[in-house]
């Protein structure tokens, strides 16, 4: 396999200006025709045009209307390249065929599960449905005429706007009866990655949006008839996601109609097509009876990312993939700041973080490491990840850290004024930025060029003669695969500090060791929190005119992606901020930091077989499982797990009247469902203590959760009980997960979850179930959905997933080799997990190198899992 260095981008020889594509659809066989007016970059000279393609059949390639012979063109299984071409602008015409219903890679046109067609092209995609110049800075104007059997298909869309349809005569195709078409055109330039095509039976909920500027624009969701009252919730999302880019950002759609497509088999969340958003049915599809908060709270934020995109990503693209960080960070950074502005910006942040925590970090440290902006890759599809996508956002999140809300919007405005209807880099994106605010960004590009998470460290003296309080900020970022020597990066460190009522003291000067600056806040008015800009390795600080020695609030709200130490700040230092620091993000993280460290003072004991018993409860939710493994210096999955559900115990024991009367007093009297900010909160509390309780596995706890779990009104409090009841192995459990299936096993998206929960679970033995898991009536191999709810989960699994003799990697081979033959993408999703192999002891080392070992030398082996076992090997 070839791997291809951002080093060497090169422009194409050629523009293409109009594509033309026409599709007679068919399962067994679909015909694609383009036709394609291609302009060349230098009217001097014809250097070769090299198209990609796979799995295409290629019919014929027509010149400005003459074909050339088919052994003149060169063909091989990646690329058709044609040569002795015009060198003024000419149309290419170009006859294919391909094979929707065996095409099981998801990618391209496929048939689903479901009965439609339907395509998914980014990253590469486009070539599995034609020869193109398949790279998004290849931009051009897409009409598309679409040919199916009227029955099979009564829907035809494509991305853009509807201009023309209808009815075929019989005979025109292939002697087919009942052939209808549509004909769409999409005014704005795009790459191929944003192509799209669906068709098949569907309808539609419809609804209007007016735009700001007073136009109506339709808005379509299509699904199978049978869910449209599903999607309600969605639909809401949309019209809010619209309202808020134009209310934020200024940023209006720009087409009169604006589709949406749930699929069930989907490789990805969802997809954002001009125009044409596909989904994966489980981020549309919600009602009251079927799906959780979390779920209908990851709806709003998707649909919001996808709709978002239509201006970062869609309207200005990036260059090559290895940008891709500049549409997928900006656009997970707006997605959040839209979810927090329909909720609760703190419970957003900290949920982002603790993601970030767990999985962004653990990359940053594994042999996958890799910058926001990778160097290289094999395959592209491998580079969809936390880092790209949520250290992207974080970058993009610490540039209106450093510029202010205002000034951040400046730099957008500015990014959109430049590069419209372009494919850019992420330095124009930094360039915007930097130009709109004459800012001074300095080393900033580094968070695009290195990988591995910085440490800041931050320690801090208080001098009471003259009442100041110094600083010292040390960086470091560790060494990652091929990247052995890193250089400071700019650090923007959000400071508040204490005084002893635990208010914020006003923060009036600051000495940053070259310049005093006086501070205030954005509005001009006292400042509470300070930004200190670390850009060197190490760097003193000193805030002047401090009356008392403060107790201090770093990182507030979370202000970069780095690991912090803070030697000074003591454990009461920790409770005084758990119990008044003003940045709700830094509250909880006090009480974060405690639970770690009393955790991992644990460890030790637990791995001695020591009693645990002298621990005193101090936090509610405890970080988890992988977090603690992350801060070990050899990843201890037993005593890790033990330590945990000891703690966990230990609480629910004492606080057991807190936790019952938490249940009582926060069940809702209403059976009406409402997703609001308070009800939700409302049974985040009451699940929370009832799966405290359950942790006992008493009587009386049991008893309690199969009330709850019979008296559930909605799909978030049934599915708390049972995941309460299922900690604990035994009849009750089993028989609780047999009436849970009965009572759903025609809701897909339910199973789905019935699937995740049994794959979580850390009852002993558990890969025994996962196996007889793999032959049940629900699960199906071929629908990524399946296997992100099977396998996915069992791999966080501390216990199971890492049991000391190694089923667990053993199973997640067998896994993995399987669906590579189906599913290349998806399969090397799996396998990533086995990448951190080098954290574990001995035994469990070889244990997974034997299963990578196994996998990277089994004949056939797709690129995308060869990328991942080979370079976990490496
Ligand atoms: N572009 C792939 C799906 C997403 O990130 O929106
Ligand atoms: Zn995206």
């Amino acid at each position: 396999p070839k791997e291809i260095f951002l080093k060497d981008y090169k422009p194409t020889g050629y523009h293409f200006d109009t594509v033309e594509l026409k599709f007679v659809l068919s399962e067994k066989k679909t015909t694609v025709v383009s036709k394609i007016r291609v302009l060349p970059r230098n009217s001097s000279e014809s250097p070769p045009l090299v198209l990609d393609g796979r799995d295409v059949k290629l019919l014929f390639v027509k010149i400005n209307g003459e074909e050339r012979k088919l052994e003149e063109v060169e063909l091989t299984s990646r690329h058709l390249t044609l040569k002795s071409l015009p060198v003024q602008p000419f149309d290419l015409e170009i006859g294919s065929e391909i094979h929707p219903e065996t095409n099981l890679s998801l990618e391209g046109l496929y048939k689903s599960s479901s009965g439609m067609f339907c395509t998914q092209c980014e990253a590469e995609g486009f070539r599995k449905i034609t020869f193109y110049q398949d790279r998004p800075d290849v931009m051009a104007k897409f009409t598309t005429r679409i040919e199916a059997d009227k029955a099979q298909c009564p829907v035809l869309l494509s991305n853009g706007n509807l201009i023309d349809s209808g009815d075929l005569e019989s005979l025109t195709c292939c002697g087919q009866n009942g052939f209808h078409y549509a004909v769409w055109e999409d005014p704005f330039k795009k790459p191929c990655y944003l192509f799209a095509l669906v068709a098949g039976q569907l309808t539609s909920r419809d609804d209007t949006f007016k735009t700001r500027s007073g136009r109506d624009v339709q808005l379509r969701i299509w699904t199978p008839a049978q869910d449209v009252p599903k999607t309600e919730h969605a639909m809401h999302a949309l019209k809010l996601s619209m309202k808020w880019d134009e209310d934020v950002y200024g940023l209006e759609y720009d087409l009169d109609l604006f589709n949406i497509v749930a699929v069930p088999d989907f490789d990805m969340g969802a997809m954002e097509n001009k125009s044409l958003n596909i989904f994966n049915s489980k981020l549309v599809l919600a009602s009251a009876e079927t799906a959780t908060d979390v779920d209908y709270a990851t709806i709003l934020g998707v649909i919001g990312h996808e709709y978002f995109h239509n201006w970062t990503g869609n309207r200005v693209t990036c260059r090559d993939w290895f940008q891709l960080s500049l549409k997928e960070g900006l656009t997970v950074f707006r997605d959040q700041e839209f979810s927090s502005d329909m909720g609760s910006r703190p419970v957003k942040r900290i949920g982002d973080v603790a993601l970030l925590r767990t999985a962004q970090f653990s990359e940053d440290a594994g042999p996958m490491a890799h910058p926001v902006r990778p160097h290289s890759y094999i395959k592209m599809d491998n580079f969809y990840t936390v880092t790209v996508y949520k250290k992207g956002a974080e970058v993009v999140r610490m540039y209106q850290t450093l510029l202010g809300k205002d000034g951040f919007r400046k730099g957008m405005d500015l990014y959109f004024e430049r590069h419209d209807g372009q494919a850019v880099t992420c330095e124009d994106f930094f360039a915007a930025m930097r130009d709109a605010n004459s800012a001074n960004l300095s080393v900033f590009l580094r968070w695009y060029s290195q990988a591995g998470t910085p440490i800041l460290t931050v320690s801090t003296a208080y001098d009471a003669a003259a009442r100041s309080y110094t600083v010292k900020c040390k960086q470091e970022i560790p060494s990652t695969p091929g990247q052995p020597v890193k250089e400071p990066t700019l650090i923007p460190l959000a400071v508040g500090l204490l005084n002893s009522k635990g208010e914020d003291m006003v923060l009036t000067e600051l000495f940053d060791g070259g310049s005093l600056k006086s501070l205030k806040d954005t509005a001009g008015g006292p400042a509470k929190t300070a930004v200190l800009l670390v850009d060197k390795e190490e760097q003193e600080f000193t805030f002047l005119n401090l009356p008392e020695k403060p107790v201090p609030s770093f990182l507030r709200n979370f202000s970069a992606p780095v690991r912090l130490v803070t030697p000074t700040v003591t454990d009461d230092d920790l409770l005084f901020l758990l119990a008044h620091d003003s940045d709700e993000f830094n509250r909880w993280e006090a009480g974060q930091t405690m639970g770690r460290k009393l955790m991992l003072d644990l460890i030790p004991k637990a791995q001695r077989n020591e009693q645990l018993a002298e621990f005193v409860a101090k936090a509610l939710t405890l970080p988890g499982e992988s977090e603690l493994m992350d801060l070990m210096e050899v990843a201890d999955p037993d005593a890790v797990h033990t330590v945990r559900k000891f703690v966990i115990r230990e609480l629910a024991s004492k606080l057991k009247q807190d936790f019952l009367k938490t249940v009582t007093e926060n069940r809702s009297s209403d059976p009406h469902y409402t997703f609001d900010h308070k009800n939700k909160a409302r049974r985040s509390l009451k699940n929370l203590a009832l799966g405290y309780l359950c942790s006992l596995d008493e009587a009386d706890t049991t008893e309690l959760a199969l009330k709850e779990y019979k008296s559930a009104t909605n799909m978030t409090d049934q599915f708390a009980a049972l995941s309460s009841l299922c900690q604990n192995p035994g009849d009750v459990r089993d028989e609780a997960l047999a009436n849970f299936y009965e009572q759903w096993k025609d809701e897909t998206l339910v199973v789905n979850e019935w699937l995740v929960l049994q794959s979580m679970s850390d009852i002993p033995g558990n890969v025994k179930n996962m196996r007889r898991l793999l032959d049940h009536p629900s699960f199906d191999m071929k629908n990524p959905n399946k296997v992100y709810s099977l396998i996915g989960p069992f791999r966080r699994t501390a216990v199971n997933f890492h049991a000391k003799d190694g089923s667990g990697y053993e199973f997640l081979a067998e896994v993995t080799l399987q669906l590579d033959k189906m599913n290349p993408q998806v399969a090397s999703r799996m396998i990533s997990s086995l990448s951190r192999w080098k954290r574990f002891d001995e035994g469990r080392q070889s244990l997974a190198k034997a299963q990578l070992e196994r996998i990277a030398k089994t004949d056939g082996l797709s690129e995308n899992v060869f990328e991942i076992a080979s370079k976990s090997l490496a």
